[in-house]
């Protein structure tokens, strides 16, 4: 794998930091880096064969449209007469907040680096790259259509009948394959220096999610009066507190596997034919239940969600059921598949064919791969759990809550995923499968008629 951290080196010297998050309070960029705008863009990309012959015709002929609704960066769809390309640009901050909040531009290697594993792991599951600057810290992919953002899809209660087998496969394969159970020793250190750099967008994890829920922060935000006291509460709460700082010393500490780093469903683009994870820029070697936690929640939060989207009681009734349903297959047939992978690809230097030849062993190994699975599992649950609260709690939300008019609505519909998020997080053990989980959200949307 190339390691091209050159332009970037720049960014690590001369710079002061900003005390609330520890963050560098400027950012450097490589000398001729700009920002796009649609008027500059089609000049730089007339420059690159490839894109001129997707587009075709004559840049005059190209549209673009700026058109980047996430937290980070900038996006454009370009469209010439015979096709259409995605470009997407750091930009040196947090577009969300700010200048105020720096970022470094060297988010656009790992994105590049993890699409590019991604794409030799899964083939179809990832949109094709184009072109990549490293300077310019800006990729052209595949246009995507007509997918839309899974979320989007979710809110208007679009099923998708694929989508269980696509995201379990890209799960299992990306995460097995990239392990100690895949990789020889070696080969998986090689992997954790590559992306050992990316700690700066780690680290927006590490705050946003594993600690300013639990604190007065000021960029925490929540749907106000009607979750006060759940806010307080949630600063007030030792048990979770505590149940919180062991995840997050599993994501600072466990190397298990490349991860996707923001596996929510805003990361995901599909039509009910076609699923591609996009924007991996989070990427980097962490423990796995992180990225199967992202879906579990992301699940979650969207059937809590309904009853704020649907216009007479009952009305998402069916879709309620697709959501959970689809959550069960998803986590049964990641369990399965990731299993498969292993007993057909013992290739890492963990647990060693080697030690398991001869009578009985084999049985010896399969329990205790079921024994990994179910670990695999109960982090699961914790980071699901944690990924609910930081879109209620923390600065960063989700439409399928944030587009509820009504806040009495909203925040009812906030308070119960609060209240299985505790339980799931401080009580995990009560969630051994994920039957046991999808039974609870139920109970808990039948059981709390308010905040
Ligand atoms: C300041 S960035 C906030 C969030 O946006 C990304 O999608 C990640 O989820 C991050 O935590
Ligand atoms: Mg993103």
């Amino acid at each position: 794998m190339a390691c091209i951290f050159g332009a970037f080196r720049c960014s690590l010297q001369g710079i002061a930091i900003n005390q609330q998050h520890d963050m560098p309070a400027m950012i450097e960029t490589p000398e001729g880096y700009a920002p796009q705008k649609p008027e500059t863009l089609s000049a730089y990309l007339s420059g690159i064969d490839a894109v001129r012959s997707i587009l075709g015709g004559a840049p005059e002929q190209w549209t673009i449209a700026e058109v980047g609704d996430g937290n980070l960066n900038l996006v454009f769809i370009v469209k010439g007469p015979e096709g259409g390309v995605a470009v997407k640009q750091a930009l040196p901050y947090v577009r969300l907040v700010g200048e105020s909040w720096p970022l470094p531009l060297s988010r656009a290697h790992y994105e590049h680096m993890a699409l590019t594993e991604q794409a030799r792991l899964t083939c179809a599951l990832v949109p094709k790259i184009h072109h990549y600057d490293e300077r310019q810290a800006l990729i052209v992919m595949e246009l995507l259509e007509p997918h839309i953002i899974m979320r989007r899809g979710m809110i208007a209660a679009t099923e998708y009948p694929k989508f269980a087998d696509d995201i379990s496969t890209f799960m299992a394969r990306t995460l097995y394959f990239t392990s100690d159970l895949a990789l020889t020793a070696d080969r998986k250190k090689a992997l954790i220096a590559a992306f050992a750099g990316n700690s700066a967008l780690c680290k927006i994890t590490e705050d946003l999610i594993f600690t300013d829920p639990y604190r007065v922060a000021e960029l925490n935000r929540w749907t106000s009066p009607q979750l006060d006291a759940y806010a307080a509460r949630w600063r007030e709460d030792g048990d979770l507190k505590v149940a919180v700082s062991r995840l997050k010393l599993k994501f600072l500490s466990s190397a298990e596997a490349m991860l996707h780093g923001d596996l929510h469903t805003g990361s995901i683009m599909l039509t009910p034919e076609d699923t591609r994870i996009i924007d991996p820029e989070f990427a980097f070697i962490g423990p796995m239940g992180f990225d199967v936690g992202a879906i579990v929640a992301n699940f979650l939060i969207n059937f809590f969600a309904q009853d704020g989207h649907e216009k007479r009681p009952g009305d998402r009734d069916a879709y309620r059921d697709w959501v959970l349903s689809t959550l069960e297959k998803i986590i049964t047939q990641f369990r399965e598949k990731f299993l498969a992978l292993w007993r057909e690809n013992p290739t890492g230097d963990a647990y060693p064919s080697s030690l398991f030849q001869g009578s009985g062993g084999e049985a010896r190994l399969e329990l205790e791969r079921q024994a990994y699975m179910d670990r695999l599992w109960a982090d699961t649950v914790g980071f699901a759990a944690a990924k609910m609260i930081r879109r209620i709690l923390g600065l960063a939300h989700n439409i399928d809550l944030e587009l509820i008019e009504d806040p009495d609505r909203r925040a009812t519909c906030e308070a119960r995923a609060l209240t299985l998020a505790r339980d799931m997080m401080v009580n995990s053990a009560r969630y051994p499968t994920i039957a046991s989980v999808t039974e609870a959200a139920r109970r808990v949307r039948m059981d709390m008629a308010s905040y």
